[in-house]
């Protein structure tokens, strides 16, 4: 079979479009390939993972953030040499499938969990199927224009979509107030390493239900004829719509209404086929995850079909649906908690709100049970006024509520959610996130791989505890000054990267540093920016004197209609340039704000990073993934004491990472009397880069962005306090951390031993760990 892939390449290639390797487009090429991978995959991949033998996992997901997926399928399959080779034979480098764009079906940190999980299920065994929406649009990809962000559309299957099957024969019908559509799926393959278990990414696309109206065509009523195809169009059009108004807040509840029931449909379907009307195996057959409260409606829309399809009582549905769901939380940010207007839900799906009041009904039943005096019931209301409460929906409806790392479980329990916590303390658990490390070391940076395997062996690929094997070789010289050449040829090969993408020129002897995630005030790139703008005063001044050559880069992108986001991407890309032009300090200090950051760019950037930027206010990122990334590729941590962060120095030494700034329990005690503008007004290093975004040091372009930032900084806003995220509280033990990993690279050894370090300890952050312990805690495969 293996044999045959080459030639099964070359077949494609000629049947399809009649050219050889040699002669064929990147694009007839990728066709080609994933065509004969899908061969060795086989057809039937989609049902036989639906029927797999024993209790399945459905992970239901607003988003999968899947990056490009041939590579990963290549290795996952043992293609990926036999695929080198062929195109080494050819004379085609085999890095040109890298034009092929990524799926970007997906935010960020919670999309990428999701497909690293989807990774692991497969890998260790684990049926562990994906369902969510296949969107038209991906993500924004995103360019600047005069250093601000521009947006222009995803249309990420323009050139084919290979790896996902349409099964029109298990489409089902979703029916919302005024407008039923069909769900049809399409299937892609989850391969798990070795290719032994194959696994279902399940992505539902709207579509009306007859595709076309011949006699309203007939009558020249053409808008009308055509109105149901683009209404259900809609459905799928875009990740997270605007939903400023209305209208938008309804097409996301629609989308998550979509896919959930789909969903449901289909795996009720599935088990009627083994069972039949015997509903007694369900909770033993399937366990649902919820990613988060965007598919929570799908536990009311079990309860419906319980009820309303096989006349089942509400106390026996609901029992069911306790059994079957669990929901994780991401994230305590108020604005992503999520809540649905009454109104709103019962103009959208009024079938689903009846059950929704069934469950309120029994949420106040059961707090009667336990005790709850009256006067504190409200907090708990699922139907809270005007509000339906998605989270507390989730957490009364299932039988586990888990966070992402600890101290984001210990927050939730303690704080965010401490009322649930106090009445079902069993239900949360704690499941630390973790990354796939084939995608992230083994394809990202295939020579600290081979470096890797050199003297542990190949074992860590699929265990990822291996790597500790790796600290016998600390204090070896000669290996750590090895790590040390891949490190520099992974930035060498970046600054290649950059310089094509970006324009940009790096130096591979400079220190990178590198920040890329979402971009959100509560990461703190704004804090980031006034360090660097405090050392680049201090270099001129002559208050710095020792300092190694740095580079900071960025990579983010900001919500459309989030203008402050936008505002400091703005302020970034100006800093850049001021220090560009400056020849006083621009052969030591260097700013790339790189555009359109996304899984391929991040398998870029994390290999090549020294310094791994990670300075979240302590207790508002959930756990981060980026930062587990940076560490198994061997970077120091700077960071604050938040997330994963804590987990992360507590692998791999706090002395070999840089910890700074408050900790969740000093911003508590602060919180209340913290005046910002005294610490601007007292320290005059803190005035002067604050004062940037006002004095003319740099320029908005006349728009305002930086008048609002100093504004919400030192005035704060009616929906924030001033410096919410405690910046200029942070700023000063943070230009310190930053300034001793300045000063503590001049020695390369024990530089580099910090790294190496915390690539031997990483083993504790691979999602093969996270998934495995779901499937025994929470699921119970
Ligand atoms: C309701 C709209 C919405 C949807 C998505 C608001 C916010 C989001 C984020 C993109 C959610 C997200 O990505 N959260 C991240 O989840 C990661 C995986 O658990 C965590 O590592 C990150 O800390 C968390 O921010």
């Amino acid at each position: 079979m293996t044999k045959g892939f080459k030639q099964n390449v070359e077949e494609a290639l000629w049947l399809d479009y009649g050219k050889t390797i040699k002669e064929a487009e990147t694009i007839e090429l990728y066709n080609a390939v994933s065509k004969a991978a899908m061969a060795v995959v086989g057809r039937d991949f989609g049902e036989k993972a639906k029927k797999a033998e024993g209790k399945k996992a459905c992970y239901l997901s607003a988003e999968f953030l899947i990056g490009r997926m041939v590579y990963n399928n290549l290795l996952s399959l043992g293609l990926f040499n036999q695929f080198t080779e062929l195109m080494t034979e050819n004379g085609v480098d085999f890095r040109i499938l890298e034009e092929i764009e990524d799926a970007a079906l997906g935010n960020g940190g919670l999309g990428r969990l999701a497909a690293c999980f989807l990774d692991s299920g497969a890998t260790n065994g684990i049926t562990l199927n994906g369902y969510g929406i296949r969107y038209k649009y991906g993500l924004f990809k995103q360019y600047f224009e005069d250093g601000f962000q521009k947006e222009m559309p995803d249309d990420w299957t323009r050139m084919g979509d290979p790896w996902s099957e349409r099964r029109e024969d298990d489409a089902v019908v979703v029916e919302f107030k005024g407008q039923s559509v069909r769900a049809v799926p399409y299937d892609s393959p989850v391969i798990g390493y070795g290719g032994k278990k194959i696994n279902l990414l399940r992505l539902w696309q709207a579509e009306p239900m007859e595709n076309f109206h011949f006699d309203l065509f007939n009558d020249q009523k053409y808008d009308k004829a055509a109105k149901d195809k683009v209404d259900a169009d809609a459905i799928c059009a875009v990740l997270y719509p605007n939903d400023t108004t209305d209208a938008g807040k309804k097409l996301r509840l629609k989308q998550q209404y979509f896919f959930s029931s789909a969903t449901l449909q289909d795996i009720v379907r599935t088990y009627k086929q083994k069972y039949g009307d015997d509903f007694s195996h369900f909770s033993s057959e399937y366990a649902v995850q919820l990613n988060d409260t965007h598919p929570t409606v799908a536990i009311p829309e079990f309860i419906r079909l319980m009820m309303e399809k096989e006349g089942m009582t509400f106390a026996k549905a609901f029992k069911l649906a306790r059994e079957t769901f669990a929901y994780t939380n991401h994230t305590i940010m108020a604005e992503a908690l999520e809540k649905w207007g009454v109104n709103l839900f019962k103009a959208v799906i009024p079938n689903v709100y009846k059950y929704i009041v069934m469950l309120q009904k029994a949420l106040v039943k059961e707090l009667v049970m336990l005790k709850v005096e009256k006067e504190n019931q409200q907090q708990y209301f699922i139907i809270d006024g005007e509000r339906i409460h998605m989270a507390r929906m989730a957490i009364f409806a299932s039988h586990s509520t888990n966070g992402v790392a600890q101290i984001h479980t210990e927050i939730l329990k303690n704080d965010a959610l401490k009322e649930w916590y106090a009445l079902y303390p069993e239900r949360f658990n704690n499941k630390t996130n973790g990354i796939t490390q084939r995608r992230w070391l083994a394809l990202a940076n295939m020579e600290l791989s081979g470096f890797i395997t050199d003297k542990i062996g190949n074992a860590w690929i699929t265990n990822l505890d291996h790597l500790k094997k790796l600290e016998k070789f600390k204090d070896d010289a000669a290996v750590i000054k090895q790590f040390g050449d891949i490190k520099r040829l992974k930035k060498r090969q970046l600054a290649d990267y950059i310089m094509e993408h970006e324009g940009v020129k790096l130096d591979p002897d400079f220190i990178f540093d590198i920040q890329v995630k979402r971009l959100h005030e509560y990461k703190r790139q704004l804090l980031n920016a006034f360090s660097i703008l405090d050392i680049y005063f201090g270099l001129k001044d002559g208050r710095i004197k020792e300092f190694n050559p740095t580079v900071f880069i960025f990579g983010a992108k900001a919500a459309p209609g989030y203008q402050r986001a936008k505002g400091i991407i703005k302020y970034i890309n100006e800093i850049a340039k001021m220090i560009e032009s400056d020849p006083e300090v621009n052969n030591k200090l260097k700013v790339v704000f790189v555009q359109n950051y996304n899984v391929s760019y991040a398998e870029k950037l994390t290999p090549a990073a020294d310094v791994s930027e990670q300075i979240s206010t302590a207790g508002t990122e959930a756990s981060g993934t980026g930062n587990m990334k940076f560490m198994l590729n061997g970077a120091v941590t700077l960071g604050t004491y938040d997330g994963a962060n804590v987990e992360i120095v507590a692998e791999a030494g706090e002395e070999n990472n840089y910890i700074f700034g408050a900790r969740v329990e000093e911003i508590e005690k602060i919180s209340k009397t913290y005046d910002p503008k005294k610490l601007y007004e007292e320290n005059p290093r803190i005035k002067r880069v604050v004062d940037t975004l006002v004095d003319g040091t740099l320029d908005d372009g006349g728009t305002g962005m930086f008048e609002e930032l100093h504004h919400s900084l030192l005035e704060g806003a009616s929906w924030h306090k001033a410096d919410h995220y405690y910046l200029l509280y942070d700023l000063l033990p943070y230009i310190d951390a930053k300034l001793a990993v300045n000063a503590d690279y001049s020695d390369a050894f024990s530089f580099r031993r910090k790294c190496f370090i915390n690539t031997a300890n990483a083993g504790k952050f691979s999602s093969d760990r996270t998934i495995r312990d779901y499937a025994e805690e929470v699921w119970h495969i």
